[in-house]
């Protein structure tokens, strides 16, 4: 070993107030109120196995979340880890500017091709999915611009959509608490409301109001003029707005309104990539073709930052053959250490067969587990596709009310789940969960009963304060 190294001090263990105190000092968290939380200290989680989390106290904790959507194999995968090993060692970094090119960037380019439609074959690496979602609007623009048709600025969006923290994603997203600060969205950027059934939808069947919501579409496509429309982007599923899973009329109404007027169509699969769905990708699952698919998270399981956009033959035979320079591009698109771990990360989910076992063995499984969830008198509607799933608190289960939003009545039950060794995620009032696709049945019964549990401590709770 390097003598330089070998002289490097372990990392000194603390205790959790002295973690706490170094973090509040130091670290301010994204999407985070800092006041807030130095006061009251974070939860430091300090290792993890296959499904589960420690924190510095030593608490073991379900992650029913995959970290944040990403730790598709699940925590520990030697061969992740070796790969990202022995490529540090060969080639630790190079960039992909100047006429050049690595072999992990390039079998990874090849490998992702082959577990896409056929209609893909190219891709252009970012180090996130926010990067990715610029390289978008960057892309598309272009795309119009070798058409002839630089007037074609506009993407449509929805509300409630998460593309990311970057100013193009954050802008492409419809979080309003987003936008109300620094000055978002940029221009050429208009939303729709989101295919929401259960808060938008429920005077009509969900696939009557998929036709509904997809129509919104149409009609804000003509009332901005279809020859400014360059592009509609939306998740097949919407992850960070609460696991909402739209009408199955829904993308294939908006593949035709698309179609249409000749917009492109953009998947954001960030979050429905790699597996979540049952399907190699989200749009697959929905019943949709778009034309450039985003990517992060899944492609390396969270293991090392990885994004891109995968560019479908429309778009790639328009800048390849017609092109010139694309002046866009990332210091890390195409890192070969994260590029090695992607590689070795989907030749495990294709030697696994994770995405078969979501499909037809584990996806139906927590459906049925979610179905009986459904009785419980919090829950007003249990959705699951794949392995995502959203438990909708309600007030009153038979008129399906809502309740009061700032009583928060979702952080009440993520603070029973924290509490009992469950990281279930609280939207508003939606409990979601979306865990690595390596859970086993007996892990999912593991889970039910844990949530099980925490939604009656929540009732308990609620009604112990009087909001029930
Ligand atoms: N698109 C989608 C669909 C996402 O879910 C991004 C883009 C941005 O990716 P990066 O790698 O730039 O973060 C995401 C990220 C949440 C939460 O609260 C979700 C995400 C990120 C942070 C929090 O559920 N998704």
């Amino acid at each position: 070993m390097n003598p330089a190294v070998a002289d490097l001090p372990a990392r000194r263990e603390r205790s959790t107030a002295e973690w706490q105190a170094a973090d509040a000092a130091h670290y301010l968290h994204p999407f985070t109120d800092f006041k807030s939380l130095a006061n009251k200290g974070s939860r430091v989680i300090t290792r993890a196995d296959n499904l589960y989390l420690w924190d510095s106290d030593g608490h073991k904790i379900f992650d029913a979340m995959s970290g944040l959507w990403c730790v598709n194999v699940g925590y520990g995968q030697q061969a992740l880890v070796d790969a990202a090993t022995a490529q540090l060692k060969e080639l630790p970094f190079y960039n992909s500017f100047f006429q050049t090119a690595t072999p992990p960037a390039i079998e990874l380019a090849e490998l992702l091709a082959e577990v896409s439609p056929e209609s893909f074959q190219h891709v252009f690496f970012s180090g996130s999915g926010s990067e990715g979602n610029d390289t978008v609007v960057r892309m598309v623009r272009r795309y119009w611009d070798l058409h002839g048709q630089p007037q074609r600025q506009i993407l449509i969006s929805r509300h409630n959509a998460y593309h990311g923290s970057t100013m193009a994603g954050a802008s492409l997203g419809g979080m309003s608490d987003m936008h109300a600060q620094g000055g978002l969205p940029i221009p050429g950027i208009a939303h729709i409301q989101q295919p929401f059934w259960f808060a938008h939808g429920r005077s009509m069947s969900r696939e009557d109001f998929g036709l509904v919501a997809a129509g919104w579409l149409e009609k804000k496509i003509l009332e901005l003029g279809p020859q400014n429309v360059a592009a509609f982007i939306g998740e097949p599923v919407q992850g960070a707005g609460g696991v909402i899973i739209p009408p199955s009329t829904y993308w294939p109404e908006v593949q035709r309104i698309c179609d249409r007027y000749g917009i492109l169509l953009v998947a954001d699969e960030v979050i429905c990539g790699f597996g979540r769905t049952g399907n190699w990708w989200g749009s697959e699952t929905l019943g949709f073709r778009p034309d450039l698919m985003t990517f992060a998270k899944g492609v390396t399981s969270g293991y090392i930052p990885l994004g891109g956009v995968m560019v479908g033959e429309r778009v790639a035979r328009t800048l390849i053959d017609q092109g010139g320079d694309f002046n866009h591009g990332y210091t890390y698109s195409g890192h070969p250490v994260a590029c090695a771990v992607g590689l070795a990360n989907i030749r495990l989910i294709q030697r696994e067969g994770l995405v078969e076992r979501v499909r037809t063995d584990t996806g139906p499984y927590l459906a049925e587990l979610f179905a009986s969830l459904a009785d419980h008198p919090l829950v007003g509607e249990a959705q699951t596709l794949g392995l995502m799933g959203a438990l909708q608190l309600v007030r009153d289960k038979s008129s399906g009310t809502l309740f009061d939003p700032s009583l928060a009545v979702g952080m009440v039950c993520r603070g029973h789940c924290f509490g009992n060794g469950l990281i279930m995620r609280a939207v508003g009032d939606r409990m979601i969960i979306a865990p690595p696709l390596v859970i086993t049945r007996g892990q999912i019964d593991e889970l039910g009963q844990l949530i099980r549990r925490c939604l009656d401590l929540t009732l308990t709770d609620l009604r112990t304060r009087g909001w029930l």
